[in-house]
C-alpha cells in the first residue's frame, strides 16, 4: 500500500533537487574524485552490469559489458543510454514527446548506479511499457533489493545516481516498502547527496 501524496509539483521538485546538485557541486573535490568510500563491497566483475525485468518476478541477468545488458534491456533497440533515451522522454512541463518507433516488448525504465555521476556497477530495470506521463500513479515498483530474483542485498543502500528512460521518473525512499526520506520523482539525479548509500525501494512513474 502506497499511501504518500503524488500531488507535488513536479516542477517545483525539479527545481529544488538542481539547487540540491548545485549546492552539492559546490562543495567541492569530494564527490567529484568518488573519495567517499562504500561501507560493503561493489559487486564482483560478473555483476557489474545487470538488468532487471520489473514485469516478470524481479527476474535478474548479468552482462559482460553495458552494451550487451542495455541491449537485454530494450530488446535488442539500444545499445547506448543515449539510443534508449531517443525513445519519448517527458518534461516537467508536460507530456512526452515521442521520437521512435518502439519494436521491443522490453522497456528501459530507470538505471540505478553504485556510484554518483552514473557510474558502474549499475543496474538496468525494465519492463513490458514505457510509463504513462503523469506521476500521480504507479508504473513500476521495486519493494526492496531482497525482491530481486536472485535477491541482490549488496545493493541496499549503496545506490548514488540514477537515470530514467521512457517516459518514467524515479522516486527512491530511505527505507523498504517505500517509507522514509526520499528523492523524486526526477528524471535523473547525477548526485543523491544525503540520500547517497540509502536507496531501500524506488517508484517508477
Ligand atoms: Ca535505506
Ligand atoms: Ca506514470
Amino acid at each position: 500500500m502506497v499511501t504518500h501524496s503524488f500531488s507535488m509539483s513536479r516542477l517545483r521538485l525539479s527545481l529544488t533537487l538542481a539547487a540540491a546538485v548545485v549546492a552539492l557541486s559546490a562543495t567541492g573535490a569530494q564527490a567529484s574524485t568518488g573519495a567517499v568510500s562504500k561501507a560493503s563491497a561493489a559487486p564482483d566483475r560478473t555483476q557489474q552490469f545487470c538488468t532487471v525485468d520489473l514485469s516478470h518476478a524481479n527476474r535478474q541477468d548479468c552482462f559482460s559489458s553495458s552494451r550487451a545488458a542495455i541491449s537485454h534491456a530494450t530488446g535488442g533497440t539500444a545499445q547506448t543510454l543515449p539510443q534508449a533515451r531517443a525513445d519519448a522522454s517527458k518534461t516537467a512541463g508536460g507530456a512526452a514527446q515521442s521520437t521512435t518507433a518502439h519494436q521491443s516488448s522490453n522497456y528501459l525504465v530507470s538505471a540505478l548506479y553504485w556510484w554518483q555521476n552514473y557510474q558502474a556497477p549499475v543496474l538496468y530495470l525494465y519492463g513490458d511499457h514505457p510509463c504513462t506521463t503523469t506521476t500521480a500513479d504507479v508504473d513500476y515498483s521495486m519493494s526492496s533489493f531482497w525482491n530481486l530474483n536472485p535477491a541482490h542485498p549488496e545493493w541496499d543502500n549503496n545506490v548514488r545516481s540514477f537515470d530514467s528512460f521512457n517516459n518514467c521518473w524515479t522516486k527512491v525512499y530511505d527505507f523498504t516498502y517505500w517509507w522514509g526520506d526520499s528523492v523524486g520523482y526526477a528524471d535523473y539525479v547525477s548526485n543523491l547527496g544525503a540520500m547517497n548509500d540509502r536507496t531501500s525501494s524506488l517508484l517508477i512513474s
